[in-house]
């Protein structure tokens, strides 16, 4: 039977490997892969695939780090009858979060789509916080037009003069309206703050390996049993325990998905000049320096966000990733 005579049906992509996804519809889940058809068609929209045979070619080699179907998506499919089917089509998205996939390539990769908020995780020790990896996941939720909650794991873990340096973070990130929530999957401190940021929203947790994103969403909705696994305390960093995407959904209503630990969080089409307007706090200042929007914010005269960083109205901490964050988008522009 031909595509064009099948019946299509419609279903949410809740989970994915390599080449296959993992479709929910109503009450049955099927395994689908994706039409090459809507590979072309989504990689190079406007481009005359017959016309061309060159980039044709092109396309089809990009699509193992560029996937046109991701997590969250709506998508149209048809079924072969055995419990598998095809991927013809993916319904438009309200939003998505995105990333430079990692390699040398610039290649787009949308971690999720239809996503309503952004969850980064970071451990308040074991392995010990990297704040400018959450500064990137703002951003990233920022030029996506998302909002973010922190969440702080292994609360329990923390010990001595770490506290105060944690406390003056935390501030930090409250005071520019970011929610903070200080969780302990051993003890289960916070865990009703995180249910209720949760409910009735599809939010996807991000951060490096070992900071205890699945052990929170095991605490979170008991019963799931997800792999979880105890980090390498010597190199203080985690082995990757979660290796795919998947998106669990909530009793209390809601889905989350748990993402594996990454590395790095590159920005796709971001430039360095437009960083300081997703530091949310410096968003005001940007454009009121004497320099105007050439100011990089940096050694500049007149410059209106570093006067705020000496009035004590913008952190300095925060202004210190943001330096280090513009500078190296920088260097990867040369
Ligand atoms: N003390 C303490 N340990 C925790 C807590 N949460 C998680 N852990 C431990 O941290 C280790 C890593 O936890 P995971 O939940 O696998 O971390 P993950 O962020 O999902 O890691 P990846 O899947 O690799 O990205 C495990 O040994 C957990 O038992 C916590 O609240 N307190
Ligand atoms: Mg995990
Ligand atoms: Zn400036």
């Amino acid at each position: 039977m031909s595509i064009e005579t099948q019946t299509t049906h419609t279903g949410l992509v809740y989970k994915k490997s390599t080449g296959i996804y993992w479709v929910n519809a109503g009450d049955q889940s099927v395994t689908c892969s994706i039409s090459s058809r809507l590979r072309k068609v989504l990689i190079y929209p406007t481009a005359a695939l017959s016309s061309n045979p060159h980039r044709r070619v092109q396309s089809v080699e990009d699509i193992r780090t560029v996937d046109p179907v991701a997590i969250g998506d709506t998508v149209n499919f048809i079924e072969a009858g055995d419990g598998s089917g095809v991927i013809i089509d993916v319904q438009p998205r309200h939003s998505q979060l995105t990333r430079r996939a990692p390699g040398p390539k610039p290649l787009e990769q949308i971690v999720v789509a239809n996503v309503d908020q952004i969850v980064p995780v970071v451990a308040a020790a074991q392995p010990k916080p990297r704040w400018g990896m959450v500064d990137r996941y703002l951003i990233g939720a920022e030029s996506c037009g998302l909002p973010a909650v922190i969440c702080i794991t292994k609360m329990d873990a923390l010990k001595g003069r770490h506290a105060q340096e944690l406390d003056a973070v935390i501030d930090d990130y409250r005071r520019i309206g970011y929610p903070v929530i200080l969780t302990s999957s051993v003890d289960g401190s916070g865990m009703d703050e995180v249910r209720q940021a949760l409910v009735g929203r599809i939010s996807v947790f991000v951060g490096m390996s070992g900071v205890g994103k699945t052990s929170l969403l095991n605490r979170v909705q008991p019963g799931l049993g997800l792999k979880v696994s105890a980090i390498n305390l010597m190199l203080d960093k985690g082995r990757h325990t979660t290796t795919g995407l998947e998106m669990f959904p909530l009793e209390a209503g809601g889905h989350i998905v748990d993402t594996p630990g990454m590395k790095t969080f590159g920005f796709w089409d971001l430039d360095s000049e437009d960083i300081a307007n997703f530091f949310r706090e410096m968003q005001p200042y940007v454009g009121q320096c004497r320099f105007g929007l050439s100011c990089r914010h940096d050694t500049e005269p007149g410059c209106a966000i570093k006067a705020a960083v000496e009035d004590g109205s913008i952190s300095q901490r925060r202004y210190q990733s943001y330096g280090f964050i513009r500078d190296h988008i920088q260097a990867e522009e040369k």
